[in-house]
């Protein structure tokens, strides 16, 4: 291997041993990244790698909060502002008792690479707390937001940071959160958060977006091997947001998710998650977000306790969507030994590096990372929250037409486009031929329908027209 290469990921493991998830991030990277390397001496000369592993900034806070009886909490909120060259730092904030420096670290490397290769000019950030919210009210939460905002408030901002939800952190957070920004700051700045509820300037399609991107990608990855999706069957770990997101949209698309694993073992439903199952999984979740077994009590289908579906051999797809280190070597070889051909990363470093080294050496395997999958999320929303936000001329996206090459966002696009009219949020044109396309100005601003026209301009071909951006025209669903 390169020996520069080698050098930077000696200093982060003998700088940072004590962080195993941010040293097996870099090694991921970095060693996938040696040819290039290779190429390119000046990279050393400016020692860039040494620098892309240290983050510009990483901070802790106190967050203290009463919980119902009256007792008093204290709990680590962190922020890591881990590059900023192309774009505020973003990226979202995970609530969840496992917190430590070590992961808030490897999600804040991971979102720089992630979000850079959505085209879009964001940063790459993360933060969140040791905070476990399973079975917290309602109240204990908004009390924990809120003083997790007092503390952070000051260093973020539409043009410095903007956080988004990631695991324990969802529209109901991030509500919690803006109100106490809006409050401190005392102005309405759409731009600061992702993620927001649809009425005061969210997206409809936020909680779907991460799993639609993932199964658009996976389309992407089965045109490639001149397959198509349809009749596919899918194992799936998790059944979050991203997960839902993934069993929904193969529904859509005539395939089904017939595996699925949760924290108690796992559910194989040989009709696949489809139909009125899909509402029943959102319920499921909200009342119990440990446990699956009620799906299969429910259906009456077969539930393995404390097993992980890796290594099934009546499915097509493996879609590792729950967390980080879900995939470790021994799920591997069973996953390898099943004959399935397809394993796509939805979850960030849902693979351990020696699994995915093995996986990756398989002949009979397509592997698909999980920066490029699961990057939907964090684009469809900075597109869309960047149209709304104070600077309508700086949205870039990466939408490119059927014949150009893969892009999931344009997909997601796509989505809104489906959407009933009444409910509709964007009018797309879709635009032939078009490369890379620019969202570039305001042109008009219409306030009895609450849409605003933006110009689309096309490098190298100039105005290809307008878009219209309909925004709070919703009534709730
Ligand atoms: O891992 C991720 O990409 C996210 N949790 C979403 C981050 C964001 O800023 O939308």
């Amino acid at each position: 291997m390169n020996a520069y290469v080698e050098s930077v990921i000696e200093n982060v493991k003998r700088k940072h041993g004590n962080e195993p998830e941010f040293v097996q991030t870099v090694e991921e990277v970095f060693t996938s990244i040696a040819p290039m390397v290779d190429k390119h001496p000046e990279y050393e000369k400016a020692d860039l790698l040494n620098r892309m592993v240290e983050p510009e900034r990483m901070f802790t806070f106190r967050v203290v909060w009463t919980d119902d009886n009256g007792q008093a909490h204290t709990n680590i909120g962190y922020r890591c502002q881990f590059n900023g060259a192309i774009g505020p730092y973003k990226g979202g904030l995970r609530f969840q008792a496992n917190v430590n420096p070590s992961i808030i670290k490897f999600l804040g490397f991971e979102q720089t690479f992630k979000n850079s290769l959505t085209g879009l000019p964001m940063g790459g950030g993360k933060g969140g707390s040791d905070f476990d919210p399973a079975g917290k009210s309602d109240a204990e939460i908004m009390r924990f937001c809120q003083s997790f905002m007092s503390a952070l408030y000051r260093y973020i901002g539409p043009d410095i940071d903007v956080p988004a939800g990631d695991m324990g952190v969802g529209g109901r957070e991030i509500g919690y959160l803006y109100g106490q920004y809006r409050r401190l700051k005392g102005v309405w700045e759409n731009g600061v958060l992702t993620g927001k509820g649809f009425s005061y300037g969210g997206s409809l399609i936020r909680p779907e977006a991460t799993g639609y991107g993932a199964v658009y990608y996976l389309q992407e990855v089965l045109k490639h091997e001149n397959d198509t999706i349809e009749g596919k069957r899918i194992a799936i770990s998790g059944y979050g947001n991203v997960g839902w997101g993934i069993m929904k949209k193969a529904a859509e698309l005539g395939a089904k998710v017939t595996y699925f694993a949760g924290p108690d073992g796992y559910i194989h439903d040989p009709d696949g998650v489809v139909g009125e199952k899909l509402d029943y999984i959102l319920e499921m979740r909200a009342k119990d977000p440990m446990h699956c077994k009620p799906y299969a009590d429910k259906y009456g289908v077969e539930f393995v306790p404390g097993e992980k579906c890796w290594g099934v051999k009546d499915v097509d797809i493996y879609m590792p969507a729950a967390t980080q280190n879900d995939v470790r070597m021994e799920s591997a070889e069973k996953i390898a030994a099943s004959g399935v051909k397809y394993y796509i990363e939805v979850a960030n470093m849902p693979t351990t590096n020696d699994a995915l080294d093995y996986l990756r050496s398989q002949k009979h395997m397509i592997v698909a990372p999980s920066k490029a999958v699961n990057a939907g999320g964090v684009g469809v929303m900075t597109i869309l929250q960047g149209v709304f936000s104070q600077y309508p001329d700086e949205v870039l996206s990466n939408i490119r037409n059927e014949k150009g090459e893969f892009a999931f966002i344009s997909f997601v696009f796509n989505d809104l486009n489906n959407m009933n009219p009444n409910e509709s949020i964007y009018e797309y044109k879709n635009i032939d031929g078009a490369g890379i396309v620019n969202i570039n100005s305001l042109t008009g601003i219409d306030t009895t329908h609450k849409y605003i026209e933006v110009e689309v301009l096309i490098p190298g071909l100039g105005s290809v027209g307008k878009v219209l951006v309909y925004n709070f025209n919703y009534q709730g669903k």
